[in-house]
């Protein structure tokens, strides 16, 4: 117990002894690395949601990463890149029901290869309209329908070889220079992306639209995305070969909430709250307990102690996030004095985890919530008990995360900001009970430096992890788990961690 027992004579809080830590604070001791322990051996599989004993998890997870349930991070583009990967997005509860919705089906419906078209005129538009649609999508390949929406009457295509900008009168109309749909080869609603690509190969097409049998466009399959299809081998899905999918929720409209994210498909949902040990979670968990039964899968959190896991354990979550104050772009702790260190809150509930699962038989596996800086924090995260991770920061500076990018003092960024933060103004979060309002902010607007695609960083990030779980002679999570040896270090140790005592030629990685 890490609290000292009351004393009873006097009137006084719990206070605790224990030094609150983070992960900056340790490090992994290697462990013998055998022959058979190499980087492509190692298994990264995790479970997602509670099993019971001599069971196994109805999710597993492919890798252990699961992106914030954060506006500037989670939207339906993050979440099909991330289920690809074989991890799991959890699409932001802070927008319309309708919205959120329409997010999740979007990555139900997503099918490898198959792209709905981002860039769509009607033929009464004109070339300059195009060439404003190229400059703002960067899409060279247009889709000409009724009503000039994704999913209108297909009537046409326009591709750069349509025209020539310079010699090109900019008002010409674009039903006088497109392919009209009568010169188009095109696909049948429902053929296979094989199909599709033989179609593409035998008559020579880039472009192949699909369309239904009303001539409406679903579709763009093209032939540059060929070979990308077939190299995700951690892919995520469902029993249909869907994506998996999650999406947050909160303590307030979850009775209509929930039922249009079940109706859109999501896989698993999370209740998203900065303190989630309250009778209001345990409430929303009731309700999807007596609504779906064991169907419908809820994690809850944060928590950042025993009492708080199995409360919200014996409430009936499928999994329980921990984390509070440790969020980049979180001022939760300088606010309101809540939080403690993510190493020491992970520590703790990981045993609390254990200890329940021993008692009762289930394992409720428990997900390590912000405050991740360093790629040998999540390792040191997954050695110290956290089935897997949650991330703000690291996804929001992908290309595939929903916020603009900007070159900034040379340096290319992208937005990030807290749902805390009155840009998001996600006040559910915060919820306390009482008016429906943010009353003040836990959470900064900021930017992060930009860094490519999710897949390109994704694999350098798990090739460090699987590099640093072989030095600790480790195979898998739970090996990890049961046999990594971590020490705390001192700050001076810190810094003999970086370069020191040299003139370092090239700042690069600092
Ligand atoms: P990080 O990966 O950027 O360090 O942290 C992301 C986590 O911070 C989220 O998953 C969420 O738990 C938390 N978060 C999101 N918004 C705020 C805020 O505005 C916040 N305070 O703390």
């Amino acid at each position: 117990m890490y609290f000292c027992e009351k004393l009873k004579l006097y009137a006084m809080a719990q206070i605790s002894n224990e030094i609150s830590r983070t992960f900056n604070e340790y490090l992994l001791i290697p462990g013998l690395t055998t022959k058979e322990c190499t980087p492509d051996r190692i298994n990264l599989q995790t479970p997602l949601v509670k099993f019971t004993k001599g069971s196994k998890s109805e999710i597993v997870l492919n890798m252990p990463f699961v992106s914030a349930i954060m506006q500037s991070v989670s939207d339906s583009e993050m979440a099909i890149a991330l289920a690809r990967n074989g991890g799991v997005s959890f699409i932001y509860g802070s927008q319309s029901i309708e919205s959120q919705a329409e997010m999740v089906r979007k990555v139900k419906e997503f099918k490898a290869g198959f792209v709905a078209s981002r860039a769509n005129l009607t033929p009464e538009d004109t070339l300059q309209d195009v060439l404003d649609m190229k400059e703002k999508t960067g899409f060279s390949t247009i889709a000409i329908t009724h009503d000039g929406s994704s999913n209108g009457r297909l009537l046409g295509l326009v591709t750069s070889r349509d025209y020539r900008p310079r010699r090109d009168d900019e008002h010409k109309k674009v039903k006088e220079f497109m392919t009209p749909f009568a010169g188009l080869v095109t696909g049948k609603y429902g053929i296979t992306l094989e199909e599709a690509n033989n179609i593409i190969w035998d008559k020579k097409v880039n472009t192949l639209p699909i369309v239904d049998e009303k001539g409406c466009l679903k579709y763009l399959v093209f032939r540059k995305d060929y070979d990308s299809h077939k190299d995700n081998p951690n892919e995520l899905h469902d029993e249909q070969k869907r994506l998996i999918v999650g999406a947050g929720i909160n303590t307030r409209d979850y009775e209509e909430r929930i039922p249009k994210l079940v109706e859109a498909g999501v896989d698993v949902l999370c209740i998203d709250s900065s303190d989630g040990f309250s009778e209001w979670q345990k409430e929303t968990i009731e309700f999807v307990r007596k609504t779906y039964g064991d169907t419908v899968k809820i994690g809850a959190g944060n928590v950042v102690d025993t009492e708080g896991f199995n409360y919200l354990a014996d409430a009936g979550a499928d999994f329980i996030k921990v984390g509070i104050g440790g969020g980049s772009i979180c001022i939760t702790r300088e606010q309101k004095g809540i939080g403690r260190g993510q190493a020491t809150s992970i520590i703790e509930v990981a045993q609390a985890r254990d200890e329940y699962f021993k008692k009762h038989g289930q394992y409720i596996p428990i997900c390590s919530d912000g405050g991740i800086v360093q790629d040998y924090h999540m390792v040191l995260a997954l050695a110290m008990g956290a089935d897997f991770l949650m991330m703000g920061r690291y996804f929001a500076r992908f290309d595939e995360s929903p916020t603009k990018k900007l070159l900034i003092g040379g340096t290319y960024v992208k937005e990030y900001w807290g749902e805390g933060s009155n840009r998001a103004r996600n006040w559910q979060r915060y919820d306390m009970g009482g008016n429906s309002t943010l009353k003040f902010e836990e959470g900064v607007d900021s930017y992060v430096p930009y860094a490519g695609k999710l897949k390109d960083n994704l694999e350098i990030t798990l090739g460090k992890i699987k590099a640093t779980m072989c030095s600790c002679g480790t195979l898998s999570i739970e090996e990890l788990k049961n046999n990594a040896k971590i020490t705390l270090v001192s700050s001076t140790s810190i810094i003999e961690g970086g370069a020191h005592d040299v003139i370092v030629k090239d700042n690069k990685n600092s």
